[in-house]
């Protein structure tokens, strides 16, 4: 058996009518194991297998097959041949396929949502409200680009066969993200989901076969980071498409220098989120919640860094000490949940140890009381004061709930702290000043730039990064450059 993020001496099989909610109850139906989707069925995999688990409980939840180097070769082969048609279909043609997924992950959205919180962890009222229809909406708005790509001020011919490695934190979202602008363009796919959340990258090769799908256009290979390694590496793959860790994506790009591979990377950030003292104190507080502790934290663009100006700090401290106490924490499956599940074992040290270290360089740590469920993997939300710039807890990516808050006199002073990072994925500015807005949005080096809200997507709006965040843009136009020869990024 394969090592296992999830992994924990004490799991067992798994029961699926633990939603304490009826009609969230048993509407999924995960199969014991699960093979590799490639050529538009399900196949054995040379390679091992590695259990799932669901991180709210630590039940293992199905038997999943671990791609080796024969695998992914097969893959990116059946792919290979279904683009020699797929690429050529008309553009008219290949949308009829993408808004059928994207109408199918509608009717099934219910299903897929609840899939999601029991594989992921995350509550169901963001997998309902948030990840099933934006994953939908990119399916949708990309279908509509498919007969138009003269228009899109880019090259109209595929690249080819895309290798697509996506990670952990929003599993079919971020799927929606590499495979609808890449079949769109007349590309063909074959993807890695993150090994500790195969599952709904699992269900939707099972919408590919209810869309009817050409054989091979998609393919989905599990595996863990090897399996990733090996698909990146192909020598047939034309473009590489990664979400995840710098560190995985600087040896990612390492490994594709000097090849013909096309490379788009999203990675890691370590956001501000700048709160002014005219900005509207109630919606702020509401977006320092929600830029940090949505989805756990297990954010990219996550609103990780509080600058609070120093004259409202202390009313903003406390408001938001008072608005922490009534989160609730607890099943992902309950409706009424604001914080569910650290996706794995492995996470949830990384967050402790990075919070122990907070508290040992000095910062003040603080979490509302706040019981943890006996089982699985937990972290109650968490804010750090009197942090410095110094400290780690200001500077490196923790990926969970876990809030540091510094001050700034001036704006020039929150625009150097703001910019004082490794990464430029995306910042917040809360001010009643609209000159304030445009002033910060054009000195912030971010590539998203939030105003009065955070964390807000939609399939029409660029994303992506500078600097250690990554390069190349996912979402609206040009979110096809990436798919498209000769378009360079
Ligand atoms: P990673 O460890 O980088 O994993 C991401 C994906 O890459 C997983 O599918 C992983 O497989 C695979 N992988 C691991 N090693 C690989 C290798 N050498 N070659 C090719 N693929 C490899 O990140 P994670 O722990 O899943 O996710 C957390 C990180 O991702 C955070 O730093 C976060 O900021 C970043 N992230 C960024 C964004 C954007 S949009 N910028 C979005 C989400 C997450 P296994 O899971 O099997 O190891």
């Amino acid at each position: 058996m394969a090592a296992n993020k999830h992994s924990t001496s004490s799991t067992t099989q798994a029961r699926f009518d633990y939603a304490p909610a009826p009609e969230s109850r048993a509407i999924v139906d995960i199969k014991p194991s699960y093979g590799l989707f490639v050529g538009g069925e399900f196949v054995d995999g040379h390679g091992r297998s590695f259990k799932t688990i669901s991180p709210s409980t630590e039940e293992v939840l199905a038997e999943i097959a671990e791609a080796d180097e024969a695998d992914v070769d097969n893959a990116v082969k059946v792919a290979r041949r279904a683009f020699r048609t797929w690429g050529r279909m008309p553009g008219s043609e290949r949308a009829k396929y993408l808004y059928r997924i994207a109408r199918i992950i509608q009717e099934r959205g219910r299903e897929i949502a609840v899939l999601e919180s029991i594989d992921n962890g995350k509550p169901i009222k963001e997998t309902r409200d948030v990840d099933v229809p934006i994953a939908a909406a990119h399916f949708f708005y990309y279908a509509g680009w498919a007969d138009k790509l003269a228009y899109a001020g880019y090259g109209t011919t595929p690249l080819g066969v895309a290798g697509q490695v996506i990670p952990w934190n929003f599993p079919l979202l971020m799927l929606a993200w590499k495979i609808a602008p890449a079949l769109a363009c007349g590309n063909t796919v074959v993807l890695k989901p993150a090994e500790t959340t195969p599952l709904t990258a699992l269900l939707f090769a099972e919408i590919c076969q209810q869309a009817d799908l050409p054989a091979g256009v998609v393919n989905i290979i599990t595996g863990a980071g090897s399996t990733g390694q090996a698909l990146v590496a192909h020598p047939d793959v034309d473009k590489v498409a990664f979400t995840g860790s710098t560190a995985v994506g600087r040896a990612i790009a390492k490994s594709v220098a000097g090849s013909h591979k096309k490379v788009t990377l999203e990675l890691g950030g370590k956001a501000a989120n700048i709160v002014f003292d005219d900005a509207p104190i109630d919606q702020a507080i509401e977006g320092i919640v929600n830029g940090i502790f949505f989805n756990q934290g297990h954010v990219c663009c996550a609103g990780s860094r509080l600058l609070v100006q120093e004259s409202v700090a202390d009313e903003v401290l406390a408001r938001l000490k008072r608005r922490m106490a009534t989160l609730r924490l607890g099943d992902p499956l309950d409706k009424n949940t604001d914080i569910g599940a650290i996706n794995s074992a492995e996470q949830l040290d990384k967050i402790r140890e990075l919070s122990d270290i907070g508290e040992a360089e000095g910062a003040g740590r603080w979490s509302p009381p706040c019981e943890l469920p006996k089982h699985g993997f937990w972290f109650p939300p968490t804010v750090f004061t009197n942090v410095t710039q110094a400290h780690r807890i200001a500077r490196e990516e923790i990926f969970g709930p876990v809030l540091s808050v510094l001050t700034f006199r001036t704006p020039a002073e929150a625009v150097e702290k703001a910019n004082n990072t490794p990464y430029g994925l995306s910042a917040g500015v809360w001010t009643d000043k609209g000159s304030r807005i445009l002033h910060m949005a054009n000195k912030l080096k971010a590539g998203v730039v939030w105003a009065n809200t955070f964390n807000k997507f939609d399939p029409t709006s660029p994303f992506g990064g500078y600097k250690e965040s990554g390069y190349g843009r996912e979402g609206g136009r040009h979110g096809l450059a990436a798919y498209l020869k000769g378009e360079d990024l």
